[in-house]
């Protein structure tokens, strides 16, 4: 059985893989992510990474998740805001260059991570999905009959930059009031904070409220934690309801940090969508937490690895 490289690039850490088509991982490491502004030392440090995993087999394939947007054709990662040291990088061309001519597959993190969950989670044996991602940002993987959905720029389902207020307040991508600005974590966690003076819970908090803080005051019944929860539960049935009127999917697949919150989390979703989907359209839907947990990042760039590689190009 063939192995694959899976490369997960965040905002603050870089985690490589490798694994098989079963989805099992046969080792992996991680690093901060380097910062370095200079291609060849990035690179470098990715490819020693990779070089330095077990390797008990061939290696056919790099898959490599990052955060939007791309170009995916070229293998470049192109500005994502929280990546200020990597605009602009081949990073196709350049991991490939240094293991020997092995192909690289480049793929935003959250339909890699959707891919992952489709082929090995809690999207296991579906058609039609949709993951999402509620986390630093917002960001969505569509499943549609069987096919990864990816655009013409390979950009498709950035959910989190659907503007829901175009008064509202800048978001990092240079528009105003996105989805991410009004129900990330960092959103949430933003709110708890400017509200914080309201709650002697959210006050008691050391250093600046997190949405880890809002969601323990909001289960021991504080009731600014509660508005600041359901604000943001609000958008997102918004915008659960709106990809269930556009794809009709069987399952939405929820990951992402804020996800770990499960039902506490899901069930006033769950609630809020009814005005915002088609009845039948609803019925239809399971809104479902993720399952492949904190590997979720390394399981979706194996993915990637082993659909592109098995694919006959053209
Ligand atoms: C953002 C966007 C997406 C990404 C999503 C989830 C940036 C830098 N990235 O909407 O490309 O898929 O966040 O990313 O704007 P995460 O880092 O929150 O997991
Ligand atoms: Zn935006």
């Amino acid at each position: 059985m063939p192995l694959y490289y899976a490369v997960d690039i965040g905002g603050t850490k870089v985690e490589v893989a490798i694994g098989n088509e079963r989805g099992e991982l046969l080792d992996k490491k991680r690093v901060p992510t380097p910062n370095l502004g200079h291609d060849d030392a990035v690179l470098d440090g990715v490819a020693d990474l990779l070089r330095s995993l077990a390797r008990p087999g061939d290696v056919a394939g790099i898959g490599i998740a990052c955060p939007g947007p791309l170009d995916a054709a070229q293998g470049r990662v192109l500005n994502p805001s929280n990546l200020p040291g990597w605009h602009q990088l081949p990073i196709s061309e350049g991991l490939s260059k240094r293991l020997g001519g092995l192909p690289c597959y480049l793929e935003n993190d959250a339909t890699a991570a959707g891919m992952g969950e489709w082929r090995w989670g809690a999207g296991a044996g579906t058609r039609n999905m949709v993951y999402i991602t509620v986390s630093t940002g917002i960001g969505a993987g569509i499943i549609a009959e069987n096919q990864v959905v990816r655009g013409v720029g390979d950009n498709a389902g950035e959910l989190g930059h659907v503007v829901v207020d175009p008064a509202g307040r800048p978001c990092h991508c240079g528009n105003r009031g996105c989805l991410e600005t009004k129900a990330s974590g960092t959103a949430i966690g933003r709110e708890g904070e400017r509200r914080r003076g309201e709650s002697p819970r959210l006050s008691a908090t050391e250093g600046p409220v997190t949405s880890v803080d809002v969601f323990r005051a909001y289960e021991a019944g504080d009731p600014v934690a509660a508005e600041v929860v359901e604000g943001a539960a609000h958008w997102l049935a918004w915008a659960f309801g709106t990809l269930t009127n556009l794809f009709n999917p069987e399952r939405i697949v929820v990951g992402g940090g804020v996800s770990e919150n499960g039902e506490t989390l899901l069930a006033p979703v769950r609630e809020k969508m009814v005005p915002y989907a088609m009845g039948d359209l609803l019925a239809s839907v399971q809104l479902v937490e993720a399952k492949l947990g904190g590997d979720v990042g390394v399981l979706g760039a194996l993915a990637v690895a082993v659909d592109r590689a098995g694919r006959v190009p053209g």
